[in-house]
């Protein structure tokens, strides 16, 4: 059962208390791995892509994979997943190919998916309004019985959006099977969390809608599974939403086109750094006996060859036609776009 923030002021962890998790055995744990692994590789070398001019402007989530593959492994296959810009590629653990991603970061149509081919929504830009698309989606599998949930991935600065209290009393009040799923790194590009909240916890605003919250390490991937588990379970039994707070340090930029220099406490990032989340888990693996260096290699390697084909097929699309910009916006187009761009 999750627990109320108030009262528990220390964040779980799994990793550095060197528990082991009921019902999580070698294979799961390799599974996670390969899952951090993936994403990784994806975004390192996106970054790599935009600086090449291969991709446009990318949001990096360096250091964020903890909390993207150890709640995604806690979910099932049915479940829904809402992911933000900052989750660009969490689709990539339910089997979308990395071209696709890098397609949608390059602005082609091709980067577009059918939700419903891997139950993970659009990648959403503005600012929490995807959460209550999610809690209507997870009221509406509750209303038909079902027993699949949703999670919905959002930042620290979502918190103060109107949309994220909108869903959230409402997934509360609907007993909507949801997860709350904030991912406090405590920067809104350079607005610091001091700035955005007088909350002694994000989790503390899960008790105004009577939801239980929870604060997890984010850079423990086994933390926040466990934590994620019991959230599904909650869901499942017909509990509704829980809120989970996952709270890490963003050790990257927001995105490409941001300089944090300006802004950020650099001592901190080069801390979090050091403790960054795969190196962790690595370390953890290792004196448990379950990875060595031959499979380290093994699974980078075939993460770095999911990313090379993904570029090169993704560089492979063919242009799209310009006109597909407009082909849906307007019933009668003006007459400076029949003229110039519309034959
Ligand atoms: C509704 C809305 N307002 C403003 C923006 C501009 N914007 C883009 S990212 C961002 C910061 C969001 O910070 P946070 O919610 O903490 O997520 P993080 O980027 O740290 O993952 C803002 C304000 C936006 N995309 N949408
Ligand atoms: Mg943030």
């Amino acid at each position: 059962m999750a627990q109320v923030a108030h009262g528990e002021p220390e964040l779980r962890r799994v990793i550095d208390e060197d528990r082991e998790l009921d019902g999580v055995g070698e294979q799961e744990l390799l599974d996670l791995y390969r899952s951090m692994v993936l994403l990784r590789t994806y975004d390192e070398r996106s970054l790599v892509y935009h600086r090449q001019g291969r991709i446009g402007t990318y949001a990096i989530f360096w250091n964020h994979e903890a909390m993207q593959a150890g709640s995604v492994h806690a979910l099932a296959r049915e479940d829904w997943i809402f992911p933000s810009y900052r989750e660009s590629a969490i689709g990539l653990l339910r089997g979308m190919p990395p071209a696709t991603v890098l397609h949608w970061w390059r602005g082609h149509p091709a980067g577009w998916w059918n939700p419903s081919e891997y139950n993970v929504a659009s990648i959403c830009v503005p600012i929490a309004t995807h959460v209550p698309h999610a809690a209507g989606l997870a009221w509406g599998k509750k209303l038909k019985g079902e027993a699949a949930c949703a999670i919905v991935y959002f930042g620290d600065g979502a918190t103060s959006e109107g949309a994220f209290h909108e869903g959230a009393n409402f997934a509360a009040v609907m007993q909507a099977p949801l997860i709350l799923f904030c991912n406090n790194n405590q920067w809104a590009i350079s607005t610091p969390l001091s700035a955005q909240t007088r909350a002694e916890t994000l989790a503390d605003k899960a008790v105004g809608y009577g939801m239980p919250g929870t604060r997890v390490d984010g850079g423990d991937v086994l933390a926040v599974y466990e934590a994620t588990r019991e959230a599904v379970e909650r869901a499942r039994a017909g509990e509704g939403p829980s809120f989970i707070e996952a709270v890490t340090y963003r050790a990257a930029p927001h995105a490409t086109a941001d300089d944090p220099r300006a802004y950020i406490d650099l001592e901190r990032v080069e801390q979090e750094k050091k403790n960054e989340c795969l190196g962790r888990y690595e370390r953890y693996l290792r004196r448990l006996g379950v990875l060595g260096d031959e499979l380290e290699a093994e699974i980078k390697s075939e993460a770095a060859d999911a990313m090379r084909a993904g570029i090169t097929a993704a560089e492979a699309e063919p242009d799209p036609d310009p006109e597909l910009l407009f082909e849906n916006a307007y019933v009668i187009p003006p007459p400076n776009l029949r003229e110039g761009w519309i034959d």
